[in-house]
């Protein structure tokens, strides 16, 4: 099957390689060059050359999907989780760590306190579906300068509470995505507190980047300089079970 994200992507390069073509600094630079011939980079550095930290779309109140559809895992699904969920979350706590100069652990109060981004977006799950919701949480990137990175910290990887399919979910993202200023982690849609279904307690909202991306029930956040040794080493549950493109830019 040729998934619609993959068309996505060889438009995008077919498209940006016509306008590089005119670009001779990017193909005279070795780097530049280097980055062009490894197809995912290559759709990487496009999008940031063409739309550097540009939004992704965002839509009015009266344009929300009716319906926004619960995918992937529809709980965090262990004993643990299910006792945070029954105490409404107040047990819950945010871990940050790895490469950080101080590892925090933030409950959602604190969460809800720091200074909020608000913002309704277009998912787009690779499955073929979209749906319009309204999202709202603290900018990761607060957080992670409150842990303080280290110089060597290179990818955020978020880990959930579920498993799916038996193993655990997970994701990752560079700093470019993290300290993008839609980068959030959302503990309310369309105005209510996150949904079960949708990843409550908090999850991640990464908007230039395709659904599975958006880790749900997220537990743990880990600065690493590589993502080589954590699971399968490509970067996130899909990408390791299913050669999902570690970025998954729309
Ligand atoms: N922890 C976790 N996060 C996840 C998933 C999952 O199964 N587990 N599924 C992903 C996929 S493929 C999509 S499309 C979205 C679905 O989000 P939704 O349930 O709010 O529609 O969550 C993403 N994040
Ligand atoms: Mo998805």
């Amino acid at each position: 099957m040729i998934s619609r994200r993959n068309l996505i992507r060889s438009g995008l390069i077919t498209g940006g390689a016509g306008l590089l073509a005119g670009c001779s600094t990017v193909i005279r630079d070795p780097k530049g060059r280097a980055v062009l011939e490894s197809g995912e980079d290559a759709h990487r550095f496009l999008q940031r050359s063409i739309m550097g930290d540009a939004l992704a779309r965002e839509f009015r109140d009266d344009q929300l999907s009716p319906r926004f559809r619960v995918n992937g895992s529809r709980t965090g699904g262990t004993p643990e989780y299910d006792a945070l969920a029954a105490r409404n979350f107040v047990d819950w706590r945010l871990q940050v760590g790895g490469l950080v100069q101080r590892p925090l652990s933030l409950s959602l109060p604190q969460l809800r306190s720091m200074p909020q981004r608000a913002q309704i977006t277009r998912h787009d799950c690779v499955e073929g579906w979209s749906a319009i919701g309204k999202w709202q949480g603290p900018h990761l990137a607060r957080i992670l300068d409150l842990a303080g990175l280290s110089h060597e910290a290179k990818y955020i990887v978020f880990h959930c509470a579920d498993r799916y399919r038996g193993t655990p979910y997970y994701e990752s993202i560079d700093l470019i995505d993290a300290y993008h200023p839609q980068t959030i982690l959302a503990w309310s849609m369309n105005d209510r507190p996150l949904a079960i279904g949708h990843g409550a307690p908090v999850r991640l909202r990464v908007e230039r980047q395709l659904g599975y991306k958006h880790a749900k029930f997220v537990m743990r956040i880990e600065a690493v300089a590589s993502l080589a040794g954590i699971y399968g080493g490509k970067g996130g549950y899909w990408e390791d079970s299913n050669d999902y493109q570690w970025y998954a830019g729309i």
